[in-house]
Parts: structure tokens; sequence; C-alpha cells
């Protein structure tokens, strides 16, 4: 028997490397390299314990059984009694309540609902390696910070560790049409099955599951914010409480996207004004039948009166109004309406950047406690490089969250990579100095600054059907790095970068020099190939693949020169008192920062300034000649991250380098083109000469000008 075990394991460590397409994500379970470790978890994974039963304990033994064999060569044994053969015990605090003294007790209930405690436990003179938490999911999550410990070889079974989520409501927002269709989704179609729902489980579902829950994030919402009603009929609910019921075991909840507009569209009224007692009547009615479906429904995510969502102002309401009547609907049974701040009209005479917080400020205060303001990044609209959003510190007394996009919509799609935490962690440690003075994003986000109670940080998805999830492999590292800063905004990206690089790559060091390094020069790449020094909004019309600065006509707030604003005298928009003073919107201290071209952060020079195009910059040159200098940097720089990954060519999986190395391939050109068309269009504007240091653009502008892609993903295509 022995023998065979040994076979068996060394036909598992010697086998070559099969070819990774991506599927496993970061749950891969190589081989545990560390000899001293895999014995470490081969003693471990022998005796296994839970003190209770029920599903998510279920789902561990699942994924343990995936697992183990995969990082030892064995499967994990499972004991029936808790001491004599067991190794490891797992287990709520009250299961536990008996070997833990009452110090300890409250320490772990101080950890909160999904927190959990892990570390050595002796009782009766032998040491049992424990997980618990508060709850059964505090207990998956800890099951998974030790499986990664394990692999990356830093566990420690004589440490004890404690972890706690410092964001309650850690969501992913899927942009998931009915159809199938995804908007801005860019790794092919939905993985909502609607119409083999409810009665075909596609084996996704749960591998969605165990992904999202590995990393901590615990809510989703299914459709689109430019929502369908019909996913509110009672067929869809019932398709949904499908999801709702695999998700439960992972201790992800399900959100609906709420279209206001829906009590006339699927309830026969002829209004949606959310005072009108038919209209409360509908909502109500809608919700407790929702809740009959899926007992533990998170509630309704609203995109209202933006971009022609329909919405309260259609009846001279508020957002407020809107919103609190949803809220009220959902209290009863616990649920959460989720606000989204992206709102603006191109009716409005105001700059976009402004119109959240002229709508929303004047509300503080008056939303339900089971509202929450859903706010974006920036004030635009996630574009490479955005200032923190002005609502962040101006109100007092309503729950705010964050919204990021991990769906890079502009920041290169599914042909680039670019990792986004490093920009993420530059926004959540933008200091807001209200309502504190070292008041921070995070800090308002995760309530410890703002006191807020109710706390969220969503994720727009870019997870479809491709067959690695995210079309791009480095796509899932920006899923991950997601939940990670959800469930702690204050982790640094390097090492969430070198987390992921481990699960998906292996633990060889110079690897994971190289592709950290890459990882975290990205972002930094991609904007200044892209939008250099604060320029935004400049890509192409609709689908928003490429540069298109020269983009007019239509709406102006959807054009490139409502944004660039570049004429014979110079570039960028000025914010300040002199133009459309958005600045005023922040706190004092920003205002006196970034009025003043000199002393603001070039990053962000033309998002509030507009410049001649022979101002002088920090480094003596002009503006013109330093727009030029960063095009072309960007340029170099992602070649550098093309020749970087081609020195890891044999070196790693040959499936995942080929991979990655075609779409560096795509990035190098896509880099040059942004530059050259970027350039050639500023130029014809500025009728300056290229600095003689750069590349010379190829081609002409009306070349770049006449490219189409009719076949662009992200958008309903329209060919
Ligand atoms: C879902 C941007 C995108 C839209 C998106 C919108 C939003 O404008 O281009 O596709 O719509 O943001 O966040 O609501």
């Amino acid at each position: 028997m022995k023998k065979y075990l040994i076979l068996v394991l060394l036909l598992i460590f010697s086998l070559p490397n099969f070819a990774k397409d991506g599927y496993e994500l970061w749950l891969d379970y190589r081989p545990i390299e560390n000899s001293i470790m895999r014995s470490e978890a081969d003693r471990l994974f022998s005796g296994i314990f839970f003190f209770g039963k029920n599903p998510t304990y279920e789902a561990i033994q699942k994924e343990l059984q995936l697992a183990a064999p995969k990082m030892t060569g064995k499967a994990p044994i499972f004991s029936t009694e808790r001491l004599n053969q067991t190794q490891v015990w797992l287990g709520t605090r009250e299961e536990l309540a008996q070997v833990f003294g009452l110090q300890d007790q409250v320490t772990i209930r101080n950890l909160g609902e999904d927190g959990y405690w892990m570390g050595p436990v002796v009782f009766q003179g032998k040491t049992y390696f424990t997980i618990v938490g508060n709850r059964p999911v505090g207990v998956l999550y800890g099951f998974f910070d030790w499986l990664k410990s394990l692999q990356s070889g830093s566990f420690d079974s004589n440490k004890v560790k404690m972890e706690s989520p410092k964001i309650q409501l850690r969501i992913l927002n899927h942009w998931d049409n009915l159809d199938r269709t995804v908007e801005r989704g860019y790794a092919g179609f939905s993985i909502w099955d609607w119409h083999r729902l409810p009665g075909y489980i596609d084996p996704r579902y749960i591998d969605y599951a165990r992904a999202n829950a590995s990393i901590g994030i615990n809510a989703v919402s299914l459709t689109n914010v430019n929502a369908n009603a019909r996913i509110l009929t009672t067929d869809f609910m019932k398709k949904a409480k499908v999801l709702a019921d695999i998700f439960r075991p992972y201790g992800i909840k399900v959100f609906l996207t709420a279209r206001f507009s829906a009590p006339i569209e699927i309830g026969g009224l002829k209004t949606a004004d959310p005072l009108d007692p038919e209209v409360i009547a509908f909502w109500k009615k809608k919700t407790d039948e929702m809740y009959q479906h899926i007992p533990d429904f998170g509630g309704y995510l609203v995109k209202a009166n933006s971009e022609g969502q329909p919405g309260p102002h259609e009846y001279q309401r508020t957002h407020a109004e809107g919103a609190n009547m949803l809220a009220d609907a959902l209290a009863p049974h616990g649920g959460v309406v989720i606000w989204r701040a992206f709102v603006y009209s191109h009716e409005i005479d105001e700059d976009r950047h402004k119109q959240a917080n002229l709508e929303f400020v004047p509300l503080d205060g008056k939303f339900r406690e089971n509202v929450i303001i859903q706010v974006k990044n920036g004030a635009i609209d996630f574009q490479p490089r955005e200032p923190f959003h002005p609502l962040f510190g101006a109100v007092k007394q309503t729950n705010l969250g964050v919204e990021f996009q991990i769906t890079q919509e502009y920041l290169g799609q599914a042909t680039q990579l670019v990792y986004l935490s490093p920009m993420w962690e530059e926004v959540l440690r933008s200091k807001t100095f209200r309502p504190t003075p070292n008041s921070t994003v995070a800090g308002i986000v995760d309530g410890s600054d703002s006191g807020q109670k109710l706390t969220l940080m969503a994720g727009v998805s870019n997870i479809g059907t491709d067959r690695n999830w995210t079309g791009h492999l480095f796509g899932q590292a920006n899923w991950y790095a997601f939940g990670r800063l959800a469930w702690d905004p204050y982790l640094n990206s390097e090492q969430i970068a070198e987390e992921w690089t481990k699960l998906t790559f292996g633990q060889n060091p110079e690897n994971l020099t190289k592709i950290k390094g890459i990882m975290l020069d990205s972002h930094e790449a991609a904007v200044t190939y892209m939008t250099p020094l604060g320029l935004h909004h400049i890509m192409g019309w609709d689908h928003h693949y490429g540069p298109g600065p020269w983009v007019t006509g239509g709406r102006a707030d959807w054009t490139a020169l409502y944004y660039h604003r570049a004429d014979s005298l110079g570039i960028g928009f000025d914010r300040t008192f002199t133009g459309s003073k958005a600045l005023e919107q922040y706190a004092p201290e920003i205002i006196q920062a970034w009025s003043d071209s000199e002393q603001i952060p070039e990053k962000y020079l033309l998002w509030f300034h507009h410049l001649p195009w022979d101002y002088t910059m920090k480094s003596g040159k002009t503006l013109w000649e330093e727009i030029g200098l960063h095009y072309d940097q960007g340029v170099k720089s992602a070649r550098k991250m093309k020749s970087t990954w081609e020195s890891l060519n044999g070196a790693i999986d040959p499936e995942q380098f080929s991979h990655v190395s075609q779409l560096l391939g795509i990035q190098v050109q896509e880099a040059e083109w942004w530059r050259n068309a970027c350039l050639l269009y500023f130029q014809s504007i500025s009728k300056r000469p290229f600095p003689s240091e750069i590349e010379q653009p190829e081609g002409d502008l009306e070349y770049y000008k006449s490219l189409r892609f009719p076949t662009a993903p992200g958008i309903r295509p329209r060919w």
C-alpha cells in the first residue's frame, strides 16, 4: 500500500506540467514545492474534523478533496471523531465553545460575522490546528487562507492568525444582459445561462462561487445596471433562486438590478412615481415575492436618471425619494438598496464632473439607513487615471461605497495587460481631508473615518464564458485584487500581485520578480501611452476601443473635444475658479494645492488646467514636448513589458506563456497606435514640431481617423 502511494506521488510530481488554459484561476493547487511544507500539509490533511454539519462545511470538504491530491499527492482524510486521528479542527465559535476560554471567545466574537481565527489549540496534551469563525462562512474564508499559506510556503502551525474584512458588502456587479451579451464585457458572453435556468446548472456557477469565496467576495449583482425589468418577473426569480441556492454555502448573496420603470413595464401601472401608493404597493409585493424565492436576497442595485435610464426625476422626485421607497420595501427583510451616484445629463449646462455632487450633497441625511450610495472612483467614468470622486468627504450622513471597474473598458479591454490594483490603491489612499484632516477614501468607505455603519466596495466584473473567464489571463489578477482590496482596502498592490503570481505561475523567485515587475509597471505604462498628464475620455466612439481624440458630434459630453479642449492656444479642461469650478467641490487643502498649475501633481495637470502649448513644465520642457515624450515613453514601457515576458519563455507553462506573449504583441501595437494617433491629432492643433528625441509617428492622421471596429466587443454589435 505504502509502495503504491509513493509511486502515485512520484508520478504526480514528475508529470510534465499540463498545459494551463486558465480555467482553474488561482485555485490551481500546484504540488507544494517545499518538502517540509509538503509533509506538514500531508500530516494535517490526514485528519480533518468538522464540529458541525452544514452546506458550507461540505463545500470545504469538496475543495479539499480537489486540492489535497494536487498539493500533496494524497486524498484528504476526514475524521469521524475529534481526538485520536485528528490533526485539524474546523468549526464555529459556538461549536468549539468547550475548547476556548472566555477571553478567546470574546476575541473571536469581535472578529465579526465574516472573521476567522486560526492557530494551534492544545487540548488534553495534543495540539490541533484550528480554524474557527463566528459563522461557517468565516471558517470557509480561514480555510482558503490556510490553503494559500501552505501553497506559498508561509504557513506556520504555531502561529495564530486573525482576520476580519474591513468592508461589509464586497460585491461584484455584472453588467450582463438577459440575452447573454455583456455590456463592456471582453471575455465572451454572460456566464448566466438564463434560457436553460432553472433546469440546468452549469458547473461554472459552482466554480464561480468557489473563486469568489476564496478571495472574500460575498455578494453579486447578476444583471446590468442598464436594467431590464423582466428580471423581476416570477419566471426570472425562479432562475435567480437557483443561483442564490448555489452561492449560499459560499457566503454569497444575490442582488438584482431594479429598473425604476418596472411598475409600468411589468406591473401594468401608468406611473413609476415613487410616492404613488400603487407604485409603493407594487414594489412591496414584488420584494415580498422575491424573498419567498430567495430568503437571503441582498437587495436592489439601481442606476436611475443617468444615460437614459428611468428614475424619480421623471416625477419631479429626488434620488432620496426614489431610493427610500425601495428601501422601505426591503427593510422588513433586511435588504439593502445600492443607489448609484453615476448621474449626469447633457441637458444640464454644467461640467459633468460636478453633477453627482450637485445632486447628492443637498440630499445628505435624507437617505434611509439601508441605502448606500455607490460612487465611482472618479467623477467622470473609470478613466485610465482619475482624481478621487469629490463626493468622498462631501457628505456626512450618507452611506458611501466605492465602485471600481474590473473590466477594462478604458484600460485596454482584454487585449492588454494592465494590473489595476495600483490605480485602486492610489484612489483608496487619496487624502480627502474631510471629515477629519487625515481622512482617506478608504477610511470613508470602510467607515473608520466616516462612521457609517453600512459599507461597500463594488467591482464591475470582467467575467465571461471564455475558457479562462477573463479573456486575458492577467484579467484574473484584477478580479483577485478587487476581492483582496474589498476585504482590506489598506493592502498594497505588490503584496497582492505576489500572492496571485505565486498561485498562478508557481514559486520560482526569478519568475516572480519579472512577472510582478511587469504587473506593477503596467498601469502607469497604459496611462502614459493613452492619457498622460491628466488627459481623459479621448477614446474611440461608443466601443471605447483605441484612441479617438478627434471624436465629435452628438452629445457634447460624449465627445473627446469636451474633455481635452485642445485649441490653437493650448490644451486641458479648466476646472479651477477661472473655468468650471469643479475643484470647488473638494476640501480647501486640495483646492489650494490643485488650483495652482505649479503645485498640482503633473498626473492631474490637464484634468484641471487649460494651459498654453508652450507652458514650462517641471522638467523645463514645454507642455507640448512633454506630451510627446510621455506618449513615447508609454510605448517604450509597453515594449519593455513584452521583452521581460519573452525572457520567461521555457520558464513557465507554455500555454500561459504563449497566450500572454501574443497579447503583449497586440498591446505594443496598440500603444504605438495610441501614441501615433494622439500625437498626430494634437499636432494638427498645436502646430508645433515633435521633439527630436521621440520616434516620429507613422502614417497620417487621416489613416487613424478612418479606422473602424464594427466587431469590437463590449457593446451590442452593430454591423
Ligand atoms: C452600464 C459608462 C459605460 C456604460 C455604463 C456606464 C455606467 O458610461 O460606458 O456602458 O453602463 O458607464 O456605469 O452605468
